[in-house]
């Protein structure tokens, strides 16, 4: 990868998106970091993001092995309801970045709690659709996160959610 960056060190920006470009359609997923291989696949199956799409991303270690999953937040019109958007847990799998369990709808801010018996909770904002605004608790199953946070085993958090790992303001242009 030396070449690469001094390429782009002298090349400039053009020169790197060019590049990004071209390593998503011969597949050089290593290279991708998480948001790109999600925007990528969210874009094949779905078509092309706005102008205005924004990622938030954090890094977290869900399930306690020693390895950072990452939680992606995508927020476009083309992608979300009134009640939000998805949060996508991406997983570092077999040398590259692969997406896991989809959770949604969410609405920002994410929470994270102290560790649960090993394993970390998730606190998601959910509102819209006639709801009140409050934050839901996912609590991990062997088979995953709730995926659908305003219903049951979702479960209303009337505590301090605790930390907040996605931030309102955190997000960056994904173009
Ligand atoms: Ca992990």
């Amino acid at each position: 990868m030396r070449w690469m960056t001094r390429a782009m060190m002298i090349g400039g920006a053009g020169w790197l998106a060019g590049c990004a470009g071209m390593g998503v359609g011969v597949g050089e997923g290593a290279s991708l970091g998480p948001v790109e291989v999600l925007v990528a696949q969210i874009e094949a199956e779905q078509g092309p993001l706005s102008d205005q799409a924004r990622a938030f991303e954090a890094s977290v270690d869900l399930d306690g092995d020693g390895t950072s999953e990452r939680l992606v937040y995508v927020r476009d019109p083309s992608l979300c309801g009134t009640g939000g958007c998805a949060l996508t847990i991406m997983e570092w799998r077999d040398g590259r970045w692969q997406r896991g369990q989809v959770i949604g709808p969410v609405e920002l801010p994410v929470y994270l709690s102290d560790e649960w018996d090993g394993e970390v909770v998730i606190g998601v904002t959910v509102a819209g659709g006639g709801m009140q605004e409050r934050i839901m608790a996912l609590y991990p199953a062997p088979e995953g996160y709730p995926s659908n946070p305003t219903v049951p085993p979702a479960v209303w958090w009337r505590d301090d959610p605790g930390e907040v790992l996605i931030a309102e303001g955190s997000g960056r242009a994904v173009r």
